[in-house]
């Protein structure tokens, strides 16, 4: 059930954006208030909806230009209720039916497991690359004996036969370390260790890499001084300015069709979480509209 039912639907930046049209908007917002096998902290589910709430409170200038001009459709909740993989069905419609009518999901976690269904939509439609910023490998071929669980959706994502980049892992299981070694081609990575000390802002994927790209961002990819409302925070990630020039350097070569934001845990009286979340979703829809738009 969304987290708003009974009230009309929130929308992303809705104080400066009514009366939304989703036949002519770039972006189309799809909030997904999944939670089933985080590990640590709760409160996933909340994520989607703190994200609207903040939004309420961006600025519709990011710096460059005004994405909001691009136009930014939110649909209401996706349907939570019954086994984890009706609701990755749930999911993958919605971003499908987005990716027909020609516009951008963006998909608001939740937990990371959503991610699969939203690339299964993406990649029925051509070849595909994830690209995916996580302080976590999440290519673990179970967790607690769940194959869906937000530590396999890499894997997951993997076994669909797309290549993966990650950025800003700081965090690695056995798993994680075995499948990189077995697949060096198909599973490359720009560590937190190599990105952070040295300031690097810029994305190396492989000569191959596909042209579309899905962008998943687990927020606790960045540093838990921005975010630390997530379920596993690890200190040593992303900074603000690096994980937008990283994303920047990815735009800049290829065409992200699809993002998502995942794994804000809302902690209540901590409102620089959900703003940053919601700032960082703004964020990067201006990126991909300036590189559309060119
Ligand atoms: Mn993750």
């Amino acid at each position: 059930m969304s987290p708003n039912s009974g009230r009309r639907p929130l929308q992303f930046l809705g104080s400066e954006n009514p009366t939304p049209d989703p036949a002519t908007a770039l972006f189309h917002v799809i909030p997904v208030p999944f939670e089933r096998s985080v590990s640590y902290g709760v409160g996933a589910a909340r994520g989607p909806g703190a994200i609207l709430e903040a939004s309420e409170q961006l600025e519709v200038f990011d710096g460059i230009d005004v994405p909001l001009r691009h136009g930014i459709y939110t649909w209401p909740a996706v349907d939570c209720d019954g086994d984890t993989r009706t609701v990755l069905d749930r999911v993958q419609s919605a971003c499908a039916r987005t990716l027909a009518a020609a516009a951008i999901p963006v998909v608001l976690g939740g937990e990371h497991a959503l991610t699969l269904a939203a690339v299964e939509a993406a990649a029925a439609a051509a070849e595909l690359g994830v690209v995916q910023l996580d302080a976590h490998g999440d290519l673990r071929d179970h967790y607690h004996k769940d194959r869906y669980s937000h530590a396999s959706v890499m894997r997951r994502c993997h076994e669909l036969g797309v290549p993966i980049h990650s950025l800003g892992v700081r965090a690695l299981a056995p798993d994680d370390r075995e499948m990189r070694r077995a697949h060096p081609d198909r599973i490359t990575f720009q560590d937190a260790v190599d990105l952070v000390p040295s300031s690097v802002g810029e994305v190396l994927l492989p000569a191959a890499f596909p042209d579309r790209v899905y962008l998943t961002i687990d927020l606790d990819g960045l540093d838990p001084s921005l975010i630390s409302a997530t379920g596993t925070p690890e200190p040593g990630g992303l900074g603000w300015y690096q994980t937008l020039s990283l994303i920047e350097s990815l735009a800049s070569r290829h065409r992200i069709v699809a993002f998502d934001v995942v794994e804000l845990a809302p902690i209540d009286g901590r409102h620089a979480d959900d703003f940053c979340a919601a700032r960082l979703v703004y964020q990067v829809m201006g990126i991909i509209a300036r590189r559309s738009a060119s």
